[in-house]
């Protein structure tokens, strides 16, 4: 079974007998007079259908007996092509999204009452309409998640609407080999960014020039986007975790560490990977010791991951174990001040978004990916580090994805010191 089927089984699996769902793309939102943001379909769409395009819509119904999917895309419209560009053809839709039965959007509604309606109909009676309630989802341009769902109460009140977002959140969590193959190709890429990066990296240069060496390399190999809005920080700028790109305009300095937080997406999939090294190539004494701490918590936790430990079992031992670095170094004044200098968490799951969903609480499961990230920030010293990896859990412990990505100081070392400069 193709990869695309399988996860459509897996969620028929979860569903109802006697049930239907209803996924939408989404609308490209206004951002302001007629200019729109970028599009990009809901993730949980594209999950079953590889597809990104404004108003697509995928319709599953689990009738007595038999499973249908239902694909709508826009029809052919020849003014819009020569405005906006090529849309995708039934062929093609159905092409990419491995599904029969491709339509145009504007008959959905039809279809959606023909299996709503009426019953004992060739569906049989179906009950409970799945639908993604996540707030605030534009799905299509005449709906919001919410009037949508009053649409259908209004239209078919015999038939239960039920958020099909927690399924969503347990078939996204556990990654298929399929995915894990994503994952590391965008990995792998970010890698190369990375590398050509740090090349031309010298001091002097601005933040922004090197987001922007990194981002034009994806670009130009593989037209890769971007996981998330790439941060480049230099000294002090490192202690604030998100350091937006506009401001990304002071000077990596000689005798400072810069620290990087980026990705590329590959078919969708992020990649989420930090580092921070010493412009000089060299670490100096204190930079030395509070690398040296981070390093050795990003290795014990990827050590320490299991199947049956949450997320917040991972936090709790990263603090513990930075609270004992921090001690051991003498790097605070109270033995309880951690929380001055790490106050972000350690994992997220990772995937086709780069924060991706999931269940929190849910003990960790083989196939799971997740990133681990340790961080401490001394704004007193103006320093900042962050090693962040993407870690697969197979046969039953953490597979650092992102294990080729230099992080030991003898390793960045020999990298900074032996580059080709410009
Ligand atoms: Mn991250």
């Amino acid at each position: 079974m193709s990869e695309l089927r399988d996860r459509r089984e897996k969620l028929f699996a979860l569903m109802k007998e006697n049930s239907a769902a209803v996924i939408f793309a989404g609308a490209a939102k206004i951002s302001t007079a007629d200019e729109f943001y970028p599009f990009i379909s809901n993730r949980n769409f594209f999950y079953l259908s590889n597809i990104e395009q404004e108003n697509s819509i995928l319709l599953l119904i689990k009738g007595i007996g038999e499973k249908k999917v239902y694909l709508f895309v826009d029809e052919y419209n020849e003014l819009k092509e020569k405005w906006t560009g090529k849309r995708l053809t039934f062929e093609k839709a159905g092409k990419i999204a491995d599904i029969q039965n491709v339509y145009a959007t504007s008959s959905f509604e039809n279809m959606l009452s023909m299996a709503l309606a009426f019953t004992n109909n060739q569906y049989g009676n179906i009950s409970t309409l799945y639908l993604d309630l996540t707030p605030e989802l534009k799905i299509k341009e005449a709906y919001s998640t919410t009037n949508f769902k009053d649409f259908i109460a209004l239209e078919y009140p015999h038939v239960n609407v039920e958020d099909i977002y927690p399924h969503f959140k347990m078939l996204r969590m556990v990654k298929s080999e399929c995915e894990v193959r994503e994952l590391v190709e965008a990995i792998n890429a970010t890698y190369s960014g990375i590398s050509h990066m740090l090349v031309k990296m010298t001091p002097g240069m601005t933040e922004y020039n090197l987001a922007d060496i990194f981002e034009f390399y994806g670009r130009e190999h593989g037209r890769h986007e971007l996981a998330f809005s790439t941060i480049i920080a230099c000294g002090k700028n490192a202690t604030c975790l998100h350091y937006p790109y506009e401001q990304q305009n002071d000077p990596i300095l000689e005798n400072r560490m810069v620290q990087f937080d980026l990705g590329y997406k590959h078919n969708g999939y992020c990649a989420d990977i930090s580092r921070a090294y010493p412009v000089s190539g060299k670490f100096d004494n204190l930079q030395r010791d509070i690398y040296t701490a981070v390093l050795n918590c990003n290795k014990a936790v990827i050590n320490y991951i299991k199947p049956g430990l949450t997320l917040l079992d991972l936090q709790n031992f990263a603090k513990e174990f930075l609270r004992n670095e921090c001690i051991r170094l003498k790097l605070m004044d109270k033995d309880d001040d951690i929380g001055k200098y790490y106050y972000h968490n350690v994992s997220h799951h990772l995937g086709l978004d780069t924060h991706d969903i999931s269940d929190r609480e849910k003990p960790l499961e083989n196939g799971n990916v997740i990133t681990v990230e340790p961080g401490l920030y001394f704004a007193n010293h103006g320093i900042g580090v962050r090693i962040e990896d993407d870690v697969l859990i197979r046969d039953g412990h953490g597979e650092c994805l992102s294990h080729n990505i230099p992080k030991e100081i003898e390793d960045i070392e020999r990298l900074l010191q032996s580059k080709e400069r410009y």
